[in-house]
Parts: structure tokens; sequence; C-alpha cells
């Protein structure tokens, strides 16, 4: 490619750059950085198939962040800047239905979608959406005065915008524009520092802490930022120990000694910071607000459907039941078609004598092929749900007599006049090609 600065350039040197910013701004997150890269050392030295879900380079320096924002325009803005950096929105979350308290909120999580884009830099964002217009939430006089005031922020500068539709254009920038992107987005996510209408956002965080988050200040920021690490439980031990009061527990599957599946999360609770307030009489106060929190994960194998619906009717048993009727190797989760894999051909020479079977689970234990685990690159409404309501002090208010607004993945893509991605059809697409380039090599025919 020609342009000096290609999009995953910039994908990567943005998540560094956020990720110095928000290390300046919220020391806990320092933390949780060393003890991520303690734990990942140490287990990579212990040996074993640690890099089996991910080089150490590419697991040291992934991060996800997260960000609420108020408007379809303004999403429609964000999309625009995550698509110059090759991030594209994947999969569609409702939280408003996810939690028992009060999340007004749909989600999608803009990311990188060819295999070897995310292997380049795995750089998520989860991306938020206010949902204004649902009843249960908003009456009909908040709403326009909410709308209103959304309205008339500006959360990013026209030529942050300019750049990154010709950065999308071009699949990069050249060194001096890629300097300038860099430093507008950077500063488009920082925590704003002018005051905040006390009133108004009093108003909001009755009905939900979210809603006053989005739409009681003037502009958006991130609200953590996420390192991968490669024993969560060990982590998680480990800052208790240094005094970080972590969430009760790790969300997703429960630990055990079958193969780590989709994505187990813990957080720490966003820490008290000092901020400025515009009072009703015009004066200006300090006081504190908690929106910035901290949160780790542990990533595992992409489920197929037949597999996240085990995982859905499993969540929340015991551990007992889940060991119980998950399957419990790589090669079940193949075999049975539970798991995503890249599939390979087999080192070495096929097996001598008799035809190929024409089954994968027989061609994989007949050592023709190999296969790969394809790492989980997305997110989880429950957990999700659990994480936005770690952070939450109240439960606020919804009124479930109304109805709701019906939104889902082809509405959003809609809004951000983007195609929404399946995750499942993407990951699909990533074995289909696999097994039939490994199928083509061995001259085989695809397998039944
Ligand atoms: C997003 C919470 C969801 C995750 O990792 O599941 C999330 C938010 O708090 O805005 O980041
Ligand atoms: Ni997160």
């Amino acid at each position: 490619m020609s342009v000096p600065v290609p999009s995953w350039r910039l994908r990567a040197a943005f998540a560094r750059r956020l990720s110095d910013m928000y290390g300046r701004e919220v020391p806990a997150y320092t933390t949780l950085l060393e003890v991520s890269a303690e734990v990942n050392d140490e287990v990579i030295r212990r040996g074993g198939d640690a890099g089996r879900l991910g080089g150490i380079e590419r697991v040291t320096a992934e991060r996800h962040g997260a960000i609420r924002v108020g408007t379809g325009l303004e999403m429609r803005q964000a999309a625009q800047i995550f698509a110059a950096l090759g991030m594209e929105p994947v999969g569609f979350y409702d939280l408003r239905e996810a939690a028992a308290s009060s999340v007004p909120v749909v989600s999608t999580a803009f990311r990188p979608v060819g295999a070897d884009d995310v292997e380049r830099s795995p750089f998520r964002v989860f991306t938020s959406l206010l949902t204004s217009a649902d009843r249960r939430f908003f009456d009909a006089g908040l709403q326009g005065r909410l709308e209103a005031f959304l309205g008339r922020r500006r959360l990013f500068p026209p030529e942050l915008l300019d750049l990154a539709v010709r950065a999308e254009r071009d699949g990069g920038l050249d060194a001096t524009s890629a300097e300038r992107f860099l430093t507008l987005a950077t500063a488009s996510f920082e925590l704003s520092r002018e005051p905040v209408d006390r009133a108004w956002y009093a108003e909001l965080e009755k009905v939900s802490a979210v809603a006053a988050d989005i739409g009681g200040v003037d502009r958006t920021h991130v609200n953590h930022l996420t390192p991968r690490v490669l024993d969560i439980d060990e982590l998680y031990r480990r800052m208790a120990d240094r005094g970080i009061a972590m969430i009760d527990r790790i969300q997703g599957p429960p630990r055990w000694d079958g193969p780590d599946v989709l994505l187990r999360q813990t957080s720490f609770r966003a820490l008290a910071e000092q901020r400025r307030f515009r009072e009703s009489d015009g004066t200006v106060t300090t006081g504190a607000l908690r929106v910035r929190f901290g949160e780790v994960e542990a990533r595992g194998i992409a489920l197929t459907r037949a597999g996240r619906a085990l995982y859905d009717e499993l969540a929340g048993e015991s551990a007992e039941r889940w060991a119980a009727r998950f399957p419990d190797s790589e090669r079940r989760l193949a075999a049975e078609g539970m798991a995503y894999f890249r599939y390979e051909p087999a080192a070495g020479p096929p097996p001598g004598g008799g035809p190929p079977p024409r089954d994968l689970a027989g061609l994989l234990d007949g050592g023709w092929l190999r296969a790969r685990p394809i790492v989980y690159e997305d997110f989880l409404p429950r957990s999700a749900a659990g994480i936005f309501q770690s952070n939450l002090t109240d439960e606020g208010v919804r009124d479930a007599s109304l109805s709701g607004v019906h939104y889902d993945r082809r509405w959003l893509s809609g809004v951000l006049e983007r195609p929404v991605h399946d995750p499942f059809a993407l990951y699909a697409a990533q074995q289909e090609t696999s097994l039939r380039d490994a199928c083509a090599r061995l001259s085989l025919p695809f397998p039944e």
C-alpha cells in the first residue's frame, strides 16, 4: 500500500496514546497494567500452550476501551473515526434488558475484522448509544430537553472528521496528517474539564447514572481501558493483595480444567475524581464524580451458535454443572461443532493406507488436519451489563409498565449508514476459508 501510515498503524498508535493518557489520569489503571504484565510473563514462563490463544506480543499490547454517546449523529461520527483506524461495527448488544438496574443504552463494538488485521493490532472499542426515545426511562419532556442538549454539543471537531474520511478512503494517512489525526482523536476521548451543570446532571442521574454520564456533560470520554491477561484468577488475587477492591466476581464462564472459551472479565469500581460544577446561581464549585474505572479480561475460543446456546443455558449454573455438560477438550468442541477453529494440514506427510475419512472428526483424529482455536474478539451482553452495573451506586428508575422501542442490528446499521457485522458470520467465514484451503492443499473433498 502506498500510504505511509496505513490504518492498522494508526490503530496501534491510537491504542498506545489512549493507554498513555489513561495511565496518566487514572493511576489504578497503571497498577492493573503492571499486574497484568507480571501475570502474563509468569504464565508464558510456565510454558504449556499459553500462546495458543495469541502470542505474548499481541496479548501484552491488547486493549479494549469503552465510550458512550448520546445521538445517532454522534454514533455515526464515532463510526467514521473508527473506520479511519480500520475498525468496523460488529455485533448488537441491547443492555436495556440485560441488567436489573437502569441501563438505557444499546451498543456495538468497533474492531478490526480480518484475521490478519486483528493480529496486527487487536484494539476494539465498545460503544454505547443512549436510548433517549425509550419511554420506560425518559418521559416526553425529559427526552425533548435531553435531545436539545445533545444537539447543541459537538464531540468531534470537523478537522478530525475530515481527516477520518480521508483516512478511510485512502486506507491511511501521510505522516503529518496521521500525527494531527491522532492528537485530535485522543483529545476527543479525554475527560472534559468544563464545569458540569449540577441540576441537569442530578436530574438525569435520577433516571440512570449512565444517562447522566452520557447526557449530563458536554463531551464523551473513555470510561475504561482493558488489558488482556492470560490468568485472570491469579490477577484477581494480586489486585486484591495490592489493596484494589475488585467487583465481587469474575464475569463469564467459570474457571475449570477444560478449554478457555469466550470471555472472562472483572473490574474495579470507578474512583472519585475531582470535577467542577456549575450551580443554579451560576457559581462554580468543586465536587467529585465516579465515571472512569478499570477492567481486565481473559479471552478464549469463539463459540458457534450451538456452543453459545449451551453457554447461555449453563450461565448462572454451578461450576459442577458446567463441567458435566460443556465439551471439555478442543477436539470435542471442534467435532461437536461448538467452537470455531482455523484448520490447516497437519505437519508431516498424510497418513498412509486407506482413503481419507469424509468427516471433520475423522480428518482430525486420523492426523490429516490440525485445528487452531479462533479467539473470541467480541463481548457478552450479560457481562457488559455487569460491568455497567458494578459502577452504579443506585438503581435508577425504569417504568416497566410502558413499552420500550425495538432496536436491533439492522436498525443500528441504518443509524451508522454502514453494515453492522454479525460476529458469528465473521468467525464462520474464517473457519470455512481455512478448511477449504487446507482440504485443497491435501486434495481432499470438503468434509461432510
Ligand atoms: C461498557 C461496558 C461493557 C465490556 O467489556 O463488557 C464493556 C461501558 O461501561 O460503557 O466494556
Ligand atoms: Ni469493557
